[in-house]
């Protein structure tokens, strides 16, 4: 025992001395779980976790990712990792959405990280099918530890949590198309309404101390564009950063086949005491509706570091450097023939009446509408214009929330991460129906959601948010 220790002490001062003059990070990776994910689960989950370095040092990057037990990565459209948060000491920290991006700091720079310091993981697996299945979180982290000769020269950084809904454990907003003529809709600039319900911007952050900004990227959904850094000081505001979202994705902004840009290495951002920083998320309405968006553009913040340019007068080089490249769990994107009927050539199915019984949604079906389903109950619950249908899911018992999203008809194709979209000619979205823990759920804390009593004449069709491959019809008919 004695001797090993002696070896590994001999070990490490023999790397050290081979890389004296270079910051020497090891890459230690990490797998939290195996976490059991339920069918169809998209829950919010607070777990401690204990996976991290064992001294005391510096993180210089940090690489998530999520796998399945044999270190494969599911496809996005099957089980993908909707969001995690690394939080240290209750502050966020790190973080990882679909888009998988990798924080990596510029040369110089760390995270302080202690033994002591208490780690929660914060996770919303999102399973688009009925299937059960096992996944990790992994993390990939580089670490300096503190008794490197190279410890000595890094700076700390943490990390200022830039988001347009700041504090929301759940923190999003929608980007439809009826919120802008443009295609374009920018939160919370469009939204007269945002922050009414906050009583205050949830934006912003205004610096209590002198430092210098060293990192960032955005984080968006589907249909995101960029994420805007904005700095203001004594009145006046300029945009130091903007993240933008780079789809691979054939069909545009509309699936996580996307990479986001973070900042060049010599990005360096000068802050002073009573400056004040805002985040803005951009989305692309032209092509469909938005629900339940995000941006969030976690920022590294060197605290008395005097060395940033001062963004008003001063060069500031922004060009964003693409984070990573297509990434193949993203190459299902559906939209082909998909062997469900056109339900606008269906005949009628049962008529509702004002006290009809509702839609039960259950096991992944729609009780009658659902395109999958044969015969009669199969065909378009008919309505009379003027009258709406009421959807019940009876599936909140099993934690698995639904919803009636409008998609183009016939929207009856493959199921992939671009297919189908919130794009119907007349939009509308029931929420999450299920429930939740109240401020940390993606459910909409009801079960029932009726259809617009002013929709025309016409059939219309939608599919499931949460598990894109249900989808279903109904159809108005004039009084
Ligand atoms: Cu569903």
């Amino acid at each position: 025992m004695g001797r090993r220790l002696v070896l590994a002490a001999l070990c490490t001062l023999a790397l050290a001395a081979a890389s004296a003059s270079v910051a020497s990070a090891q890459t230690l990776k990490y797998r939290f779980g195996p976490i059991q994910v339920a069918p169809g689960q998209n829950t919010i989950d607070f777990k401690p976790n204990n996976l991290r370095p064992q001294v005391p040092g510096y993180i210089t990057a940090f690489r998530p990712n999520l796998t399945y037990l044999n270190g494969k990565v599911p496809g996005v459209d099957v089980v993908h990792l909707h969001h995690g948060v690394w939080l240290v000491n209750l502050l966020p920290t790190w973080a990882a959405g679909e888009e998988k991006t990798d924080a990596e700091l510029p040369a110089g720079y760390g995270w302080r990280y202690e033994p002591s310091d208490t780690w929660v993981m914060n996770y919303m697996v999102h399973n688009l099918t009925p299937t059960p299945t096992q996944v990790y979180l992994t993390y990939e982290i580089d670490f300096t530890p503190g008794t490197d000769p190279s410890a000595a020269a890094l700076k700390t950084v943490s990390t200022k949590w830039m988001d347009v809904e700041s504090g929301h454990v759940y923190p999003v907003f929608d980007a439809l198309r009826s919120a802008s003529e443009k295609g374009r809709y920018t939160y919370p600039t469009d939204d007269p309404n945002a922050y009414q319900a906050d009583g205050r911007r949830l934006n912003t952050w205004t610096a209590d101390q002198d430092g210098t900004l060293v990192w960032t990227a955005g984080h968006l959904h589907p249909g995101g564009l960029h994420t805007d850094l904005y700095l203001t000081r004594d009145g006046r505001t300029t945009r130091v950063f903007r993240s933008d979202a780079h789809y691979f994705e054939p069909a545009g902004a509309v699936s996580w086949d996307v990479a986001m840009t973070n900042t060049p290495a010599d990005w360096r951002v000068q802050v002073k005491r009573g400056d004040t920083l805002t985040v803005t998320g951009t989305y692309d309405t032209s092509k469909a509706s938005w629900y339940e968006s995000m941006a969030i553009m976690p920022v590294a913040f060197s605290a008395g570091d005097t060395t940033g340019v001062d963004p008003f007068s001063g060069q500031l080089n922004t060009k964003g450097v693409l984070n990573h490249g297509h990434l193949a769990e993203n190459d299902n994107h559906g939209g082909g023939a998909g062997g469900l009927p056109d339900a606008r050539g269906l005949p009628g199915g049962i008529l509702i009446t004002g006290s009809g019984k509702p839609v039960f949604v259950q096991d992944f079906q729609y009780g009658i509408g659902d395109l999958t389903r044969l015969g009669r109950a199969g065909n378009p619950p008919t309505v009379r214009q003027g009258r709406s249908i009421t959807f019940n899911n009876l599936d909140d018992g099993k934690a698995i929330w639904h919803t009636v999203t409008a998609c183009k008809a016939p929207c009856n194709g493959r199921t992939g991460i671009a297919y189908p979209l919130a794009n119907a000619t007349v939009d509308f979205d029931s929420g999450e129906l299920g429930t939740g823990p109240p401020g940390r759920t993606a459910a909409a804390n009801r079960l029932t959601w009726k259809t617009p009593s002013n929709l025309k004449p016409g059939t219309y069709t939608y599919f499931c948010r949460i598990h894109p491959f249900m989808r279903g019809s109904f159809r108005v008919v004039p009084r």
